[in-house]
């Protein structure tokens, strides 16, 4: 019989806890289903949870987190950090979002704000319900080039592509691509029933995946991992990777991945 079949009064779980933990944590990648990661405060922010899911401890060169933020919360006045650059993406809900710079907006579902480092922002849930925003925080790494501008856009206004020639992909570069002026990429990644990747990839580059919709298995290093929407994955560079989607409907995810900048030495 399998754990959820059994009838528990309330309060109590059924069994299995160890045989039904999906998470793992290794030296160069951790996949970590939602329900075990706990809740941090942030002091910058009011009325909001955030639930920390990479962060140099665990061997990112990033941070990456979801914000939960109750009406009229957010943060508080304006936030800015010195040669931070930050993303954000709207999971669910609407965000008062204002970047200096650029026009104030409201961001709903898949709207999504990139802010160059140093530049204060606000974000404030401007709606009845719970806002839901996936958030990057990563150092910019200086080239000789000015500084990116902000943007506030919605995975709408930006195209899908696909350069793989594969039936089932679809690319969407939240990010101006190939523009060296940003250190990372923010791509959506699509796949219809029945595609996965032509091999598996082992590259430099480091992700971090937020899973949107659909169902999967996902190769780490040498490890299969069952995933679907809500999970969060960290890769490390050269973490083979691979994935395979399963169900009826399309899978999708966000993928972190910095680009644009040669090997520090
Ligand atoms: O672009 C990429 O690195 C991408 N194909 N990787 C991934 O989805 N794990
Ligand atoms: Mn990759």
């Amino acid at each position: 019989m399998r754990p959820h079949q059994f009838t528990v009064p309330a309060g109590r779980l059924p069994p299995g806890a160890i045989g039904h933990n999906r998470g793992v944590v290794r030296p160069n990648y951790a996949f970590m289903p939602p329900e075990g990661v706990l809740v941090s405060r942030l002091p910058q922010y009011d009325k909001t949870i955030a639930r920390i899911l990479a962060a140099p401890v665990l061997g990112a060169r990033f941070a990456q987190f979801v914000l939960e933020i109750e009406p009229d919360g957010g943060s508080r006045g304006e936030v800015c950090e010195d040669g931070v650059q930050h993303f954000f993406y709207v999971l669910s809900g609407s965000a008062q979002m204002s970047v200096a710079g650029a026009s104030p907006a409201e961001l709903r579902d898949g709207g999504f704000a990139y802010v160059p480092p140093g530049m204060p922002f606000s974000l404030r849930n401007g709606g009845p319900d719970k806002l839901r925003v996936l958030g990057l925080r990563k150092r910019y790494e200086a080239i000789d080039l000015p500084v990116p501008d902000p943007i506030l856009s919605h995975r709408d206004q930006v195209p899908v592509t696909n350069h793989t020639g594969l039936e089932g992909r679809g690319f969407q570069f939240l990010l101006p691509y190939g523009d060296m002026r940003f250190d990372f990429e923010m791509n959506l990644m699509w796949f219809k029933p029945g595609t996965c990747f032509p091999d598996v990839e082992t590259h430099v580059m480091e992700h971090g995946l937020y899973m949107l919709e659909g169902q999967g298995l996902y190769l780490l290093g040498d490890e299969w991992h069952e995933i679907w929407a809500h999970d969060f994955i960290w890769m490390g560079s050269f973490c083979p990777q691979q994935f395979y989607p399963t169900g009826f409907s399309d899978a999708a995810y966000l993928l972190y991945k910095n680009v644009n900048r040669d090997v520090a030495l």
